[in-house]
């Protein structure tokens, strides 16, 4: 499919709403993306004419319904190039693959067993390892990032020896948009026998990583960023660690055999997935897939990128606006703070014209602490985005700094 802009834009019902009597300009597309008409079939579809569990009953619309589940987990698989189907497993988002993932690990890690994150993590990706550490006297090390939002590498491989068993790493920071060198932080990492989590909440709208090439040991994302519904996500995790983890949870659908005295579990990726999961959440997922490649990620990122430059550089024309994040490979996000004005007021004028942008800390604290600052304003663009739109965004940032100041 060519590119065409309108086109594309007609497939979200949603960006012809008006907000506060002005046309939508949805610019929050890091928190979540809005959904083309394609993905909300998908869900129609479902529940009008297959819904039933799944993996259970031999009856028509459960065979259909496991049918196009298992359909959505091999599209995945391929999407992503994962050797196996079984390497990825259903979850309800980056946060809940996280938190399974650190689980497992609190029955392996010991004590002065050492784990890294980096300085520009969302808590989902500092919180579990936090926990996982008290839980086993591991200790977390922090890699550092330079004033352009950028991690420093040599400081890393100051911080990798014998003692590291896991490092964590977002593939894009979601309040900088930095996009990580995940292929270097693994290799290094491999090299000292340490197994590594990438956390691709806000990469795989943009870019389209290839888990083989990379040999990533484990990789979370959220079908919800990528025009999917919201509930669900995947787990990539290789083979042999998923053999190694014990499950997450307990009960239907991740056992082989249950008794009184003892119960074994299924194998990968069942053990992970107990109790009926978001079936129809699987489904879409595999339709909003469908969908980004249907337009094509080289697509993609070539209108994102000019998204961009161009916000990038009609945002610094105004006075007293500062960019954080400004490093040379960065996703459609830009991050900013108007000297003396506060990011909340920012977004509150905004909003009142129509614009949804996201302030605060962007569940990133560190990040603010270390710019010492409270938030910031978040504009993020995704391919249904349009010049015009950026356009709109920096007249009303305008306005908004005449108001305040
Ligand atoms: N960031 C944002 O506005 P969940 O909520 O599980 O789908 O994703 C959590 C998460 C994990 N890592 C990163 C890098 C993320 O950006 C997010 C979600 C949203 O930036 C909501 S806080």
């Amino acid at each position: 499919m060519s590119f065409n802009l309108q086109k594309i834009r007609n497939d979200f019902p949603i960006l012809s709403r008006k907000i506060n009597g002005y046309p939508l300009v949805y610019l929050d597309n890091a928190a979540t993306s809005q959904k083309p008409q394609q993905v909300i079939d998908c869900i129609v579809d479902y529940y009008s004419n297959y819904n039933a569990n799944i993996h259970r009953g031999v009856h028509t619309l459960s065979q259909e319904a496991t049918d196009a589940y298992e359909a959505a987990r091999q599209k995945i698989q391929t999407h992503f190039n994962a050797k196996e189907a079984f390497e990825i497993i259903f979850t309800a988002g980056t946060t809940h693959g996280i938190n399974l993932v650190a689980s497992g690990f609190s029955e392996i890690l010991k004590k002065g067993d050492e784990i890294i994150v980096s300085a520009m993590e969302h808590h989902s990706n500092i919180v579990p390892w936090q926990m996982l550490c008290e839980k086993t006297g591991a200790i977390l090390k922090v890699i550092p990032m330079n004033e352009e939002g950028v991690l420093i590498i040599s400081e890393y491989e100051k911080l990798l020896n014998i003692k590291t068993k896991l490092v964590f790493v977002n593939h894009v920071s979601n309040a900088l948009g930095t996009i990580n060198p995940i292929a270097e932080i693994i290799e290094k990492a491999h090299r000292v026998g340490a197994a590594v989590l990438v956390d691709g909440a806000q990469s795989c709208s943009h870019i389209k990583p290839d888990f083989q090439k990379l040999d990533v040991d484990f990789y979370v994302t959220s079908a919800h960023k990528m025009c999917g519904p919201t509930g669900v996500g995947i787990l990539y995790m290789k083979e042999e660690l998923g053999n190694k983890l014990p499950p997450y949870q307990g009960g239907g659908e991740m056992i082989a055999e249950v008794t009184f005295e003892k119960t074994t579990y299924a194998g990968l990726p069942h053990k992970f997935e107990a109790g009926t999961p978001n079936i129809c959440g699987g489904i879409a997922f595999g339709a909003a897939i469908d969908y980004l490649n249907n337009i094509g990620f080289e697509a993609i990122e070539k209108h994102e990128n000019e998204l961009l430059k161009y916000a990038t550089e009609k945002l610094l024309e105004i006075d007293g606006l500062k960019i954080y994040g400004t490093g040379p490979n960065k996703t459609s996000v830009v991050s900013f703070n108007i000297e003396g004005i506060h990011p909340y007021d920012i977004g509150t004028i905004v909003d009142k014209l129509g614009i949804a942008v996201r302030t605060g800390h962007h569940c990133a604290q560190p990040i603010m602490d270390f710019y010492k600052i409270p938030g910031t304003v978040r504009a993020s663009f995704a391919f249904y985005n349009t010049l015009e739109e950026v356009d709109a965004l920096v007249n009303a940032v305008k306005k908004a700094k005449m108001m305040l100041s």
